[in-house]
């Protein structure tokens, strides 16, 4: 049954996307265990919306890739919490704009270890807590980029296009039981991402030149929509891209 105050455990919430769900869902009511590799914010974070909303919160530093990072976060945030509900796979990241057979071993490792391994590090850490509470949701933030591979970005597009398999795959194997699972891919929105890809401010910051792009809110309100339709329907993948993107490299710029 469909707790009054779900549980919602969030990777990558010390910016973007993550710490936007974070602001969404506590403003909702949700009880939070928010983890990143940057301590320090999300534990700002955390403290911050426990104060604003009166919500219990849990800050975590996690390495997605590293299976005993994320198990210790895990287990940690669900004995604070008394348990998970929904689990939100978001930490992730685009290294470099390589074309294939140029792509470092370093950047390739990001990549894959993080959008790949990190996403099901996580799941399966969390899932059992979910499978014991008898209701949940299962977030796998992906991206357009897992539907419109494009030049520059083949080692990205492969992790979020094989993420969008694991999504499929656990849909499938979670038949029967009360746990949603969701695939929510946007296309470029502004946030650390394109800071973290191009390690450069300047460059970053021209990618949304002349472009509206989506922010991160709009983002963390299609997680909240999700969640709180009624337990038996699903959004089983949501593409949502801002009016000025047709596709990935098709962008309306006005300048
Ligand atoms: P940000 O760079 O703003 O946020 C990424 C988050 O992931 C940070 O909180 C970062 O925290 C965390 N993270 C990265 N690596 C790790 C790791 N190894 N362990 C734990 N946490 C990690 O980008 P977004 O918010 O935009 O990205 C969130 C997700 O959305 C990613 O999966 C991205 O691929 C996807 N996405 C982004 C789009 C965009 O245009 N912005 C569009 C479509 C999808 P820290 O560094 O503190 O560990
Ligand atoms: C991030 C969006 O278009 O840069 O996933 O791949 S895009």
């Amino acid at each position: 049954m469909r707790p009054e105050h779900p549980i919602v455990l969030i990777t990558g919430a010390s910016s973007g996307f993550g710490a936007a769900m974070a602001r969404l869902l506590a403003a909702q009511g949700c009880h939070l265990a928010l983890g990143a590799r940057r301590l320090d914010r999300v534990q700002g974070l955390a403290d911050a919306l426990a104060k604003a909303h009166g919500v219990q919160t849990f800050a975590g530093q996690v390495d997605t890739r590293d299976t005993a990072s994320v198990n210790a976060f895990v287990e940690a945030a669900a004995a604070a919490l008394g348990g998970l509900h929904v689990l939100v796979a978001n930490a992730g990241l685009a290294s470099g704009t390589f074309k294939l057979w140029e792509t470092p071993d370093e950047d390739l490792e990001a990549m894959m270890r993080t959008n790949i391994e990190g996403v099901v590090k996580t799941i399966r850490a969390g899932l059992p807590h979910v499978r014991k509470a008898g209701w949940g949701h299962v977030f796998f933030i992906g991206s357009v980029a897992g539907h419109q591979p494009y030049e520059g970005g083949s080692v990205y597009c492969a992790s979020k296009m094989g993420l969008r398999a694991m999504a499929h795959s656990l849909r499938l194997e979670l038949n029967g039981e009360q746990i949603r699972v969701t695939e929510l891919d946007p296309g470029m929105a502004e946030t650390e991402f394109s800071n973290v890809r191009l390690k450069d401010d300047d460059k970053a910051a021209a990618i949304y030149k002349g472009v509206k792009p989506l922010t991160a809110h709009d983002v963390a309100e299609c997680v909240r929509w999700c969640l709180m339709l009624p337990d038996h329907v699903n959004i089983d993948e949501m593409l949502v891209k801002c009016v000025d993107q047709a596709a990935p490299h098709k962008l309306h710029r006005r300048v």
